[in-house]
């Protein structure tokens, strides 16, 4: 409901296409200040959520509010995750539209916490017995399972996703979800081998460590201490109440057991998790150049649980064979090799296991029903991302929002020019950056920086980060959205280092490093160790390391092709579905619910491109609602509509703001709807309405008190 101007200086606007000032930033973040004090941290863009995290549980989840937003229509209630969830439900249940909730937000502003609300809602308002519950509980359960083993405590976020997600519920004709089925991105894998200071692994190395039985422990040859092993940071400061991974241990435990993992592959698993800790154990030494294990034990450990042989495993972590047009030339590694090929193991048989249980969720997740059902898909994707230092991985996570933002520049004009043409009212053009230009310099074949990455690391001769650097200021320079060096100075100002560039993106500059680009872009595990994991006994890591990557001859794409093309699968999953968009933002750095910190919110609300989201939408009409609606609200404003108009809904209000006089070029009359250009006009109703309220209830309760 529209609030009184007296309450919307306390509490803001609910909807910001409603603010007079609506291209002023500083107007645009007051708002979201005086709302999130009043714990309202809920604000719409027109159809668009903002959500700030209020860093403390607010008592608006329970049941009680599921029923409050059920069946509702969006206006008939505040702004809420549950009141965007239930339009995309119900456009699902009733117009047989496939639905997709983009959830996007940097790390820490609650988009995996907005994703559980809008599972948690539609598990509350669908059936509640039979084949129908146990999806629902597998849906559920998936969550700590992709959780343990994705997420990880960062220096923003303890409990931080360290992957992409979206997650499709698929729904039979009644609108019940039947199965699911999850697509993974870009798992944070360097994070197996060493962390940040003050940050963790991912949460399952420690929970297995703390949760498992003493006699399992032994079975796996760990020690609950944590210290013992390498991979684990043994930074104090990064510790957290190891009662609670004990509890999370429960819970992947419970969840493994929901989602039907037989204890064999629990079992297999677990060895797996084992193994990367002892991998990390394994030391070298160099003698001539050449590097020698200097502590079997772990090895031995590894192979005991990976039932590989230990003598191909120690030949494969000190030597290299390459094969070169006929020839096969086996190289001995120095230390730092050596050592690169331990951890590049590490990170992959890890990585490789996250998509198998990806993979295995999904198998169980599966509907039993071949037909094509609609389906709600769920994203919980990586905001923009900029950093004192960004580099390969904020390169990705940067592309894949400008992806985001097409999608939803194409989706939102897609829809205003679908509804005007629907509803008679002429187009205006809109004016808007159209991020394409970005999305091209990035990755338009043979030219754009991913194709020079992809040609520069498969150059032969010493391909490096500076030689790359070199290439893409040659082939770029001229791209009014990328800097070299020496011109950024000249443009920006802004000092800028020899091995930095700088992207415009659509949010913003970006200036990346470009020290490890290569060798991130390239991935590489070496042969020896492939081979020796495929003849593994453990029939997961079978399963990781199939016997056909091993024959193949072709080079597997790079890792930024690969996202590339996992992005650009996304793109036409999502683009024909309804979107619906919520925006998370982050009050303040210390997670405290009391603090709204101005600077960093203006910083998220130009990265999430929420001006450019309400200029879109503003660009129209700010304000729009059906005659029925608009009319019983406001019809005792007039004397011809009050009581009841006899005529048609659109009649009346057609007499209603003849009555309230609306000049022709503050609104436009659709087939359904009416369309209001300015806020100012909606808010002089809405006050005259809170008046005219006031005076019928005094009218009221006189006429009351005379009898
Ligand atoms: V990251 O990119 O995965 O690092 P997210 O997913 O955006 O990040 P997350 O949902 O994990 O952030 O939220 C961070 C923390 O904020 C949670 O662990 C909660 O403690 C807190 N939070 C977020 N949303 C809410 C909420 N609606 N109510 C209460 C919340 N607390
Ligand atoms: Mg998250």
């Amino acid at each position: 409901m529209e609030t009184s101007l007296k309450d919307r200086d306390k509490v803001g606007v609910q909807d910001t296409v409603l603010l007079e000032n609506y291209t002023d930033e500083n107007v645009f973040v007051d708002n979201l200040r005086k709302r999130f004090k009043e714990d309202l941290i809920y604000t719409y863009i027109g159809p668009v959520l903002i959500s700030v995290n209020p860093y403390r549980e607010l008592n608006i989840y329970t049941k009680e509010h599921v029923k409050e937003y059920a069946n509702k229509h969006f206006f008939e209630t505040s702004p809420h995750i549950y009141a965007v969830t239930d339009t995309a439900y119900r456009s699902l249940k009733e117009e047989y539209l496939d639905q997709c909730i983009l959830i996007s937000g940097e790390s820490g502003a609650g988009k995996t916490e907005a994703s559980k609300k809008i599972l948690q809602y539609i598990a509350e308002v669908t059936e509640h017995k039979g084949k129908v519950e146990k999806v629902k509980e597998k849906l559920l359960q998936s969550n700590p399972v992709l959780e343990a083993f994705g997420n990880a405590k960062t220096n923003r976020n303890d409990n931080s996703s360290r992957f992409g997600k979206y997650m499709d519920i698929e729904f039979n004709f009644e609108g019940n979800p039947i199965g699911g089925d999850i697509l993974n991105y870009l798992l944070e894998k360097s994070r197996v081998i060493s962390q940040e200071s003050g940050e963790r692994n991912f949460h399952i190395f420690y929970q297995l460590l703390a949760g498992e039985t003493e006699s399992e422990l032994n079975e796996l040859m760990l020690k609950r201490d944590t210290s013992s092993y390498y991979y684990l940071n043994h930074d104090s400061k990064s510790s957290i109440d190891p009662t609670s991974d004990q509890k999370g241990w429960n819970e992947v435990k419970k969840a493994l057991d929901v989602i039907d993992f037989t204890s064999e592959e629990q079992k297999n698993i677990f060895k797996i998790i084992a193994s990367i800790l002892h991998m990390g154990n394994i030391g070298f030494v160099e003698e001539e150049g050449l590097s020698q294990i200097n502590n079997l034990d772990p090895v031995e450990k590894v192979c005991k649980l990976l039932e590989c042989d230990i003598e191909q495993l120690k030949h494969a972590l000190t030597n290299r064979t390459i094969e070169a047009r006929q020839d096969v030339c086996v190289t001995p590694l120095n230390r730092e090799m050596a050592v690169y090929a331990r951890d590049a193991l590490s990170k992959a048989i890890y990585d490789r296991l996250f998509t198998w249980l990806v993979l295995r969720l999904n198998s169980s997740l599966k509907s039993e029903d071949t037909r094509k059902n609609n389906v709600m898909g769920i994203l919980d994707i990586y905001g923009f991302e900029v950093f004192g230092k960004n580099t390969f991985e904020q390169l990705c996570i940067n592309f894949c929002n400008e992806k985001l933002q097409q999608l939803f520049i194409e989706l939102t004009l897609k829809s205003e020019q679908e509804e005007y043409l629907k509803e008679g009212i002429e187009w205006q053009h809109i004016e808007y950056f159209d991020n394409k230009v970005i999305c091209d310099l990035i990755e338009e074949r043979h030219k754009g920086i991913i194709a020079l990455m992809d040609e520069e690391c498969l150059r032969p001769g010493d391909p490096n980060d500076s030689t790359l650097l070199a290439k893409m200021n040659r082939n770029l320079a001229h791209h009014k959205h990328y800097l070299s060096h020496p011109m950024a100075d000249i443009q920006t100002q802004k000092i800028m280092g020899r091995n930095e560039f700088r992207l415009l993106h659509y949010a913003g500059p970006v200036t990346y490093n470009i020290n490890t680009f290569i060798e991130k872009n390239n991935d590489l595990l070496f042969r020896d160790l492939r081979e020796t994991m495929s003849t593994s006994h453990n029939s997961i890591v079978k399963e990781l390391f199939p016997p056909q990557e091993q024959e193949s001859k072709k080079r597997p794409d790079t890792a930024i092709t690969q996202f590339k093309n996992s992005l650009n699968n996304l793109m036409s999953i999502l683009m024909n579905k309804h979107p619906s968009y919520v925006r998370c933002i982050k009050p303040n750095d210390t997670k405290s619910p009391a603090v709204f910190d101005e600077e960093l919110v203006r910083h998220q609300v130009k990265y999430l491109g929420l001006m450019e989201n309400l200029r879109v939408r503003r660009a129209g009409f700010a304000y729009r609602r059906v005659y029925e609606q608009f009319l019983h609200r406001y019809k005792c404003l007039s004397r011809e509509t009050w009581p009841n108009y006899p005529g048609s809904a659109k009649d009346g209000v057609q007499a209603l703001v003849a009555c309230l006089g609306y000049e022709r070029d503050d609104y436009r009359m659709g087939r359904t709807k009416i369309f209001i250009r300015f806020p100012k006009t909606l808010f002089d109703t809405e006050d005259a309405f809170q008046e005219k309220k006031h005076e019928i209830a005094a009218i009221i309760q006189s006429k009351w008190k005379g009898i």
